[in-house]
């Protein structure tokens, strides 16, 4: 059976983009391959996170994925912290790639790659987003559109490391939806909707109440024109309703555009199409965050089951790359 690993950073509830990009992909994937999902908390470090909060929100992460449908008998779910390896290999893995290739990271770029007191750990954890997948011998890696880089940075990766060392991980492959690959923030519609950076208003959480989604796609920024068209070059507010609406009701957002002359009805629809979509995910997060214990026992026990897949390919690049590997039943 092929492997699928993805991962989401504990930064906040999980957002549409994540949903419609990302995670609702995973539940398919979940039934169809040998699956593994973690909350990356190491990621998050990349940026200020208040130590009162971080354990809290790795909470909510997670429960927001048992919510959206991930499923403990048919995926592995887990906390990245909670697997010594993945930092472990990351460090191989920043002795394997170059400086210049993670200096053209856009992410790097985006979120500050410029200044002076930006946090190393941004400019390298593509390494560790590379060490979390090729751990796991994932054949394939379901993300959204803004991944692609460093998914493309990780199969170089895991490519040099074998040319210089010897077969040792699998290279994997992108897998970005058809649809939604890249949902919007809705004020600033040529930014990708994100939990970091961009304003409340610009991001539907999927926890939103009806009356929040109902403000702010209202507000959501489209153009003066006045025609609905879908033209996300020209066009890319009213392009992103019409994606949001073809991903919630699973419609091509060309043949969605067709039916809509005003901007009025179509983001009432937006609206309609958006509560109806998130409303039994909002029903099944209540359920599972009155039981926060519940929620760490399954964190638990995958970290069990991710720690064994984890730790195997871990002594297979050390002793790849030369290290001398403890004997059996060392444990440091
Ligand atoms: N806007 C988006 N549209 C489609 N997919 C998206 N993803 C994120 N944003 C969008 C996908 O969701 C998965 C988890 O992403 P993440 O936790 O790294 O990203 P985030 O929620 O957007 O968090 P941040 O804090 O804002 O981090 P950055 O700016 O680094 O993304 C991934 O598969 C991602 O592709």
């Amino acid at each position: 059976m092929t492997r699928v690993l993805s991962g989401v950073q504990p930064s906040g509830v999980l957002h549409l983009g994540n949903y419609l990009g990302a995670v609702r992909g995973w539940v398919t994937d979940q039934r169809s391959h040998e699956a593994f999902f973690c909350v990356v908390d190491l990621h998050s470090l990349t940026l200020d996170q208040d130590p009162r909060l971080l354990a809290g929100r790795t909470l909510d992460a997670a429960a927001g994925l048992l919510a959206a449908g991930l499923d403990p008998e048919d995926c592995t779910l887990f906390v990245q912290s909670h697997v010594a390896a993945h930092p472990r290999l990351a460090w191989l893995l920043e002795c394997t790639a170059t400086f210049g290739e993670l200096r053209r990271m856009t992410q790097f770029k985006d979120k500050g790659g410029n200044s002076e007191t930006v946090r190393a750990g941004l400019f390298t954890y593509p390494a560790l987003m590379a060490a979390d997948i090729l751990l796991y011998d994932a054949d394939r890696v379901p993300v959204g559109d803004d991944q692609r880089q460093h998914l493309e940075l990780t199969r170089t990766v895991a490519a040099r490391f074998n040319h210089r060392y010897g077969q040792t991980f699998v290279v994997p492959e992108a897998a970005v939806p058809d649809v939604a690959a890249r949902v919007m923030d809705l004020q600033e519609p040529t930014r990708k909707m994100s939990k970091s950076v961009g304003s409340p208003l610009g991001t539907i959480d999927i926890l939103d109440t009806p009356d929040d989604v109902a403000r702010k796609v209202r507000k959501a920024v489209t153009d003066t024109e006045g025609q609905v068209r879908y033209d996300p070059v020209t066009k890319p507010g009213v392009s992103n309703l019409l994606d949001l609406l073809g991903a919630a009701r699973c419609e091509d957002p060309i043949a969605v555009a067709a039916r809509y002359g005003d901007y009025g009805s179509l983001k009432r629809d937006v609206v309609e199409a958006l509560v109806e979509l998130l409303q039994p995910l909002q029903e099944r997060y209540a359920v599972l965050s009155a039981d926060p214990y519940q929620i760490e026992q399954i964190l638990a026990a995958g970290a069990a089951r991710a720690a064994t897949v984890a730790d195997a390919t871990l002594d297979r690049a050390m002793r790849a790359t030369g290290f001398l590997v403890p004997p059996k039943g060392f444990a440091p």
